[in-house]
């Protein structure tokens, strides 16, 4: 094989080459029990390494226009030829959206926010990046451990930050919805970063706040081991319906497997 080095003493050196990956993805959103309509949007471009989960806010009809538009914004961006290039246009997307929704509301009579949070994975090479304002989530199951990547963008985060509130009471305190960073929310958007690398077996979730209310962490890390992918995506909507879905509910899972692999 010409991949591996001998060196010189019997034993064999394998090149670091990178293994190609190949991207698998699963979506799934759901209305929930609750709510008329679906305020949440989400997008799987796994040709060039983008997916997102995007939660409007705003009501009649504003929220779901809002998480629409981040999404169409984000169908805009082109096949990546750089990574810097690749985040640079994610953000100007985003930067527009925001642009636009201020304006709308500005507009508008009555005042109101028409917001949406966004949470996005860009992956390049045997990098990803998160890109995110709100409190939709990434999380990053590696090696059976599952690992929150993100950090909300909300007023009970805040409290927990400050020693104020376990996580578990933020979960279901009264004002665990309000956001503090929404794409819409504020004349300029702040979106938080975070970049790594990817391993072959990670297995991405990104998901609204509607999956979080209702299923722990744990809980979650479990689900995420059945297989095909589908079979948990699936899975995660179902036990947010047997628990009563107040709020619209959407998963978006994405797998990094060997290119070689089937
Ligand atoms: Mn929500």
């Amino acid at each position: 094989m010409d991949d591996s080095l001998d060196d010189g003493e019997g034993a064999t050196i394998e090149l670091t080459r990178p293994r190609e990956i190949r991207w698998l993805s699963a979506a799934r959103s759901h209305v929930g029990r609750v709510r008329k309509i679906n305020e949440d949007n989400f997008m799987e471009r796994g040709e060039i390494g983008l997916w997102a989960v995007a939660d409007g806010v705003g009501g009649e009809r504003a929220g779901d226009r809002a998480s629409a538009l981040v999404v169409e914004a984000l169908n805009r961006v082109g096949a990546p030829q750089t990574a810097a290039g690749f985040l640079a246009e994610v953000r100007d997307n985003l930067q527009a959206v925001n642009r636009l929704l201020r304006l709308e509301s500005a507009a508008g009579d009555d005042g109101r926010v028409i917001a949406s949070t966004v949470v996005t994975l860009l992956a390049f090479g045997q990098h990803f990046a998160c890109a995110w304002a709100g409190d939709s989530r990434l999380y990053l199951c590696r090696n059976r451990r599952l690992q929150q990547i993100t950090r909300d963008h909300s007023e009970v985060q805040e409290l927990v930050d400050a020693g104020l509130l376990t996580p578990e009471q933020a979960r279901t305190h009264p004002r665990a919805n309000v956001v503090t960073r929404a794409v819409g929310a504020e004349d300029m958007l702040t979106l938080e970063m975070v970049q790594d690398q990817i391993r072959i077996g990670d297995l991405f979730l990104l998901c609204s706040d509607g999956l979080t209310k209702m299923i722990e962490d744990e809980e979650i890390a479990a689900l995420l081991a059945l297989r095909p992918i589908e079979a948990a995506a699936a899975q995660l909507i179902q036990t947010t319906l047997e628990r009563g879905a107040p709020d619209n509910v959407t998963v978006v899972l994405v797998e990094a497997v060997a290119a070689e692999d089937g």
